[in-house]
């Protein structure tokens, strides 16, 4: 069974990631299923996506699905790993995703929504980045997607403290473009697709890559990249990654020993 539900609305694509139950943490299915449907969209010449959970949820989604991060001594953020093929076949559809956001995002859900291209959100509406909480060494990519969106102060204060950043916050600093009323959420996100759909979709495709292709023009050299790698290597293969994880499986608090 699907673990998404696809409309088809007023010529946009809607998603709604629809595993409430595991506060829709993206597993690798439930990321399959998202996929799929972005692929089905892009078939049908669907220009405009939103993505979105099922209305009055709590949590918009949970982020990575922590019972699918490898244990210790494997990167727990891959190229490969479902969240990154995620993140990527967001970026590279070929027209706006809009992330309509009601309720708390996390981590890798967080991440998910700064590569959305806007985000329009209600006031139930939190953010929090958790790697620094679960003991992962973040991905380079990652980092970016932030770096790209928020003032840098922001974003280390977001990874730094992993604490939840409310609506109105969120507004004033970037991670949102509008806060709407609750009841308005859905029509209000509507509008501005349908205000997009009167536009040139050829243009809109082709600036989208350009700002994709743009805001990675970043060139690193070989050995800082095995630099980088290797420092995230010592984190996913440290005592405070392995016990971070082992903590949210228990139910009980990481005790961080710094190695
Ligand atoms: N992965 C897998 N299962 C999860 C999950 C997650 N991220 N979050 C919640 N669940 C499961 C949880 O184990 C429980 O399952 C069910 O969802 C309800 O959660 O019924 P089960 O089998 O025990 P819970 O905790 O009982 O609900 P709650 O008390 O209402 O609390 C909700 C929150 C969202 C506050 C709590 O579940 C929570 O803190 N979840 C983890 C949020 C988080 O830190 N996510 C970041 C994941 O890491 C990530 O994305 C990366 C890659 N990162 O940060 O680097």
């Amino acid at each position: 069974m699907s673990l998404v539900k696809v409309e088809f609305l007023e010529k946009v694509g809607i998603i709604t990631l629809n595993n409430t139950q595991k506060l829709n943490a993206l597993s690798a299915q439930l990321v399959d299923d998202i996929i799929e449907a972005l692929d089905n969209f892009q078939k049908q010449k669907i220009h405009i996506i939103i993505l979105r959970a099922p209305e009055g949820s709590k949590v918009w989604s949970a982020g990575h699905d922590v019972k699918e991060l490898p244990s210790k001594m494997r990167d727990p953020l891959s190229y490969y790993d479902s969240l990154e093929v995620l993140l990527r076949a967001v970026e590279e559809y070929p027209g706006p995703v809009i992330a309509m956001v009601h309720g708390s995002v996390y981590g890798g859900a967080c991440d998910l929504i700064m590569t959305c291209d806007m985000v329009i959100a209600d006031k139930t509406a939190k953010f929090a980045m958790t790697p620094a909480k679960l003991g992962v060494p973040y991905n380079s990519t990652g980092i970016l997607h932030f770096m790209n969106r928020l003032p840098i102060n922001i974003a280390k204060e977001m990874f730094f403290t992993a604490e939840l950043v409310p609506a109105d916050r969120a507004l004033n600093v970037g991670i949102i473009n509008h806060l709407v009323a609750e009841e308005e959420l859905l029509s209000f996100t509507l509008n501005l697709a349908a205000t997009i759909s009167t536009r040139s979709m050829l243009s809109i495709e082709v600036i989208k890559e350009q700002f994709r292709v743009l805001s990675k023009a970043y060139s690193i050299t070989p050995s800082a990249f095995e630099r980088v790698q290797g420092m995230r290597r010592k984190v996913y293969d440290s005592h405070d990654y392995e016990e971070a994880i082992t903590a949210f499986l228990e139910k009980r608090p990481a005790h961080f020993k710094g190695e």
